[in-house]
């Protein structure tokens, strides 16, 4: 049973958890609350009423969206983000300090006496400091991207919409704007924004994301493989190429298709390749999450979130087959 995710499409946090569970190639039944009412089966399950809440199948449940992040994380992580130690301190320096400017700064009027001055001085305070972290090593925490990326982004996002001037035109915060950037220029910025309307029990139930469908897993997959990369990973033990010259690791997932699709694959990106295989996946044997997203002419592709295990395959064969 896929887990129940009850968000807000605005809240900061709600939109961290949206972005591990596209990162993961997770698929949740999506229930977009509206903060003045919500639900009861929401505060049935989490008294505390903050968003975003996951209800896994077991009945379990997460309510703090780092928690949920790193649990998203545990099931799949397949372009590597770093889970370090440093991300922590950052995180709790975002979620304490930073949103505590931030929200007298954008919300000055329900803080009657504070100033609104300070605050904004305070914050992009922070933000230099930031910006410095990722001018010296590409991200928040080194040349990777990390926890501490993925779950501060929204949050700087905010800052910049409160005080476009203060974030726009102070030179030290160019390596943050461009950081920022990277993730709103992703087509994953579009996906975690989707709209979606109050959900009300007993209406209509979307998924989140809202353009993907679960992959059956009576049906066999495909993939196309470059011959030398299948003989590669007999020796490894693993296959982890996306597409012809991408791998996992840079994708984020390894393509398949259906039955179907695989010749219009075929003509599209390995007709001139050479020695090409075509591999039959067991959808039922892999551990990692599938999930069919749209593909940006809208098709549905389904893919893998993990790297393909060899015993998965049920069959390698040369594509297109020789005739005798
Ligand atoms: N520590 C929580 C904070 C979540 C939070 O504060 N969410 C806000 C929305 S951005 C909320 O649900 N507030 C409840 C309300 O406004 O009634 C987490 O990380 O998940």
């Amino acid at each position: 049973m896929q887990p129940t995710l009850y968000s807000f499409r605005r809240c900061p946090y709600a939109m961290r958890a949206r972005w591990a569970l596209l990162q993961a190639g997770l698929l949740v039944q999506w229930r977009e609350i509206a903060l003045k009412a919500k639900p009861q089966e929401m505060l049935d399950a989490s008294p505390k009423g903050t968003v975003p809440v996951l209800v896994l199948g077991d009945g379990s449940v997460i309510d703090e969206s780092l928690e949920l992040m790193r649990w998203a994380f545990a099931q799949a992580n397949p372009r590597h983000l770093v889970l370090n130690g440093a991300s922590t301190a950052l995180i709790a320096e975002n979620d304490g300090a930073f949103k505590f400017h931030l929200d007298r700064f954008k919300y000055t009027d329900r803080y009657p006496g504070e100033s609104r001055q300070n605050h904004q001085q305070a914050g992009l305070g922070i933000l230099r400091v930031w910006s410095d972290r990722v001018a010296a090593d590409g991200w928040l925490t080194g040349p990777q991207m990390s926890l501490a990326d993925g779950a501060l982004w929204p949050f700087v996002r905010q800052w910049r919409i409160a005080d476009p001037d203060g974030f726009d035109d102070d030179a030290r915060l160019t390596p943050l704007r461009q950081w920022l950037q990277h993730f709103l220029d992703s087509p994953d910025f579009e996906r975690l924004m989707q709209r979606a309307d109050p959900w009300s029990p007993g209406g209509h139930q979307p998924v989140f994301p809202a353009d993907a469908i679960p992959v059956p897993l009576d049906q066999p997959l495909f993939h196309l493989a470059l011959a030398s990369d299948w003989r590669a990973a007999q020796t490894s033990g693993g296959y982890s190429v996306s597409t012809r010259g991408l791998t996992l690791a840079q994708a984020g997932f390894i393509h398949c298709s259906w039955e179907h699709q695989v010749q219009g694959t075929f003509q599209r990106f390995y007709r001139d390749a050479g020695e090409v295989l075509l591999l039959q996946i067991n959808p039922a044997d892999v551990a990692a999450p599938l999930r069919a997203d749209a593909s940006p002419c809208g098709e549905l592709f389904p893919h893998l979130y993990g790297a393909l295990p060899l015993l998965a395959v049920s069959a390698a064969k040369r594509y297109p087959q020789e005739t005798a």
